[in-house]
């Protein structure tokens, strides 16, 4: 199948920044081999009809939007500001999330000058906000029935207060230690967000539909995968009600009889949630002996 055909899927993906590597590797688990174009700006799938176009974060809900692009891996943080953004100018559908995905966590939040009280969000009345969330705050002032000036940063919002441009910053959170570093306290949390899918809510042609559902489903297997473990030990069979009970995420266990041991049986299971030493030790306790916890490469329901 030739690049240029118009029945190819095109997937957004940041170009340079914090989701880039994450959004590659999933699609690398997700099957994809791709080769880089001369201007690097697109990679073409070599396997699979797909091909990634490497954009700017803030592009991607706007590419997505005007069908540019099938689907986009982008930060919920940014499409809800531009999902306000293309509200505000008409356009109440401008794509729709399809997945949350397992990375780029952070929150917005407000934070305060370290000597500044704070009693809560009524606190912003009258205030001097730095962000680069303009549609953001401004919708949250609204709800709260606030009166508070918006001060629109592209970058570097916590330097806003040090240089008398705010009194406040509304900006992404993730360890905290970009605001301590700037003597500013993290208070109330407007938004948690993580990496989404996003899709374009136009019907597209039924080829690149039904590739678009398989890559979705690859998606699922994929998160599924790196929250999953395979467990397999040996339990006495008066324990292996509790020690079912037990197994983290699993449903209906692999139950085996040990040769020459009928008060003994073997279990294994997949548990899709991570399986901690602690488990392991109240799995001890209970009676299961001979643990081993496997990584799952795929998984396909
Ligand atoms: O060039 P381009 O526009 O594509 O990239 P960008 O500079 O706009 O974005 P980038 O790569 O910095 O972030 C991309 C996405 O990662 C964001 O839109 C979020 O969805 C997500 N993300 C997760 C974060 C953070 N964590 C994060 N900590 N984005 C930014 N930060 C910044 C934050 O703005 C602050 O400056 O990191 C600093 C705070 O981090 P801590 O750990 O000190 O709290
Ligand atoms: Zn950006």
């Amino acid at each position: 199948m030739s690049p240029q055909n118009p029945d190819r899927i095109k997937i957004a993906v940041q170009k340079s920044g914090r989701l880039t590597e994450h959004s590659l590797d999933l699609l690398a688990r997700c099957g994809l081999k791709y080769s880089k174009g001369r201007d690097q700006l697109i990679c073409y799938g070599e396997n699979l009809p797909i091909d990634v176009l490497l954009v700017r974060d803030d592009d991607i809900p706007g590419l997505v939007r005007d069908d540019v692009c099938d689907l986009g891996i982008v930060g919920a943080n940014v499409l809800e500001e531009k999902r306000l953004a293309f509200a505000a100018a008409g356009d109440t559908a401008p794509f729709t999330i399809v997945r949350k995905l397992d990375f780029g966590h952070c929150r917005l939040s407000f934070a305060v000058p370290e000597d500044m009280p704070w009693q809560g969000p009524a606190d912003l009345a009258g205030r001097r906000i730095a962000t680069s969330y303009p549609h953001i705050v401004g919708e949250f002032l609204r709800r709260q029935g606030l009166e508070a000036s918006v001060v629109e940063f592209s970058g570097a919002v916590e330097i806003a207060p040090k240089l008398g441009r705010a009194d406040v910053i509304c900006d992404l959170v993730s360890t905290g230690g970009t605001l301590r570093a700037n003597h500013l306290r993290e208070e109330d949390t407007i938004l948690d967000s993580v990496s989404s899918l996003i899709q374009t809510p136009k019907t597209v042609p039924a080829g690149k539909a039904e590739w678009m559902e398989r890559l979705k489903k690859r998606i699922d297997g994929v998160i599924q995968v790196s929250e999953s473990k395979y467990i397999m030990l040996h339990a006495p069979r008066a324990a292996l009600a509790e020690i079912t009970r037990l197994l983290p995420g699993s449903e209906a266990p692999t139950v085996m009889p040990l040769e020459g041991r009928e008060d003994k049986v073997a279990i294994h299971a997949v548990c899709r949630e991570n399986v901690f030493w602690e488990t392991l030790e109240e799995l001890k306790q209970a009676g299961a002996s001979s643990m081993l916890v496997l990584p799952v490469e795929k998984m396909l329901y």
